[in-house]
């Protein structure tokens, strides 16, 4: 299976994420993409191969043109201000407030911002730019015939609507790689988001919308982040009707569980008949990542490959989240192994 990957992800490191009342190193780090190339390696999966620059019309396919504006100067406006600390929302449009669009750098935070962990730095414009270009490129070869391919995007994605960012995403890369197929000739995509929190920001892209389908398996919103989408009662609204569906987890769900939600998914995916699968491919679900509740193992990861692949779809793998870094090479490139075993 060839993979897409771009040094520039390195250009995403933030200093500080606030969690738990402190700023602490994020765990959103460029660790993660090397800790996955080295396995990749390894096991010599395929070629790693740069992305090509399709610029910035399939961004702006899927994003507001103000809010891509913003990411790319928030960081300067930011320092503009004197702040000493990363660019950070402190101060929302909640209930019963104006939802309009502030000229102050703290107001325009907020506005865009989904939560407040997600600090936008100097570098973040240009490496959230190069992560969509790679699943860009993942796009272009499963749409040129390949069975798979693994698009290692970072920063991740599938938090980022259409004018939001936060949860350590700013574009949303499968929303974007979806719309370019669409707009090369796909009639349907159905897109599977097994990363241990909700693709809230995808499912908010195409919830109205019939021809992309979108399933969700995450800790519940009850318990876990984002907090605010991904019931179960979440199916799409007007021509999106049925086209959306939410497989909410509670703390300590166990493999035997997840899978079972996973078959009803792919079942569901496989009635839609999509022309391609996108998988939104985090490994949170780990017993032992530090900031989720699901009890996958590393040979658990390996089976669902496996599951997915028997789906028979042409497949890309955008990767999203996945925080126990030490076994984030392991465990990523076991699904990719498991999903090209079973074919
Ligand atoms: C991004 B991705 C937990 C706080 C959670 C944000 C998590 C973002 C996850 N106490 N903070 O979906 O892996
Ligand atoms: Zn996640």
């Amino acid at each position: 299976m060839k993979t897409v990957f771009s040094e520039d992800h390195a250009l995403r490191d933030a200093k500080t994420e606030l969690y738990g009342g402190e700023l602490v190193q994020p765990f959103e780090r460029p660790s993660r993409a090397r800790y996955i190339v080295d396995r990749l390696r390894t096991v010599e999966l395929g070629p790693i191969l740069p992305p090509e620059d399709h610029g910035m019309d399939p961004i702006l396919a899927i994003h507001d043109a103000d809010f891509v504006t913003f990411l790319q100067e928030a960081g300067e406006a930011w320092a503009a201000e004197g702040y000493k600390g990363e660019a950070i929302a402190t101060c929302w449009p909640a209930r019963r407030m104006v939802q309009k669009c502030p000229s102050h750098i703290d107001g325009k935070l907020g506005y865009y911002a989904l939560a407040a962990e997600t600090a936008i730095t100097e570098g973040t414009w240009k490496a959230a730019y190069a992560s969509a270009q790679v699943a860009l490129t993942g796009a272009d070869l499963v749409r040129g015939g390949e069975r798979g391919a693994f698009a290692l995007c970072r920063p991740p994605g599938h938090h980022a609507a259409f004018d939001m960012f936060g949860g350590y995403c700013f574009l949303n890369n499968a929303a974007i790689a979806a719309q370019s197929m669409l707009d090369h000739g796909a009639k349907r995509i159905a897109i599977l988001d097994v990363d241990f929190h909700h693709g809230n920001g995808t499912q908010d892209i195409f919830y109205t919308r019939d021809d992309v389908f979108f399933a969700s398996l995450h800790g519940a919103p009850e318990e876990a982040f984002p907090h605010f989408l991904g019931y179960a009662d979440e199916t799409g609204t007007g021509a999106g009707e049925g086209f959306t569906a939410n497989y909410p987890m509670p703390p300590d769900t166990p493999f035997s569980e997840w899978r079972k939600a996973l078959a009803s998914a792919l079942d569901r995916i496989a009635k839609y008949a999509p022309d391609a699968l996108i998988v939104s491919l985090g490994v949170d679900t780990f017993e032992t990542d530090p900031i989720s509740f699901f009890k996958l193992a590393s040979p658990d990861f390996t089976t669902y490959g496996g599951d997915i692949a028997d789906l028979g779809l042409p497949t890309l793998f955008v990767m999203e989240g996945g925080y126990d870094i030490d076994e984030i090479g392991l465990n990523t490139v076991n699904v990719l192994e498991g999903f090209v075993g079973a074919e």
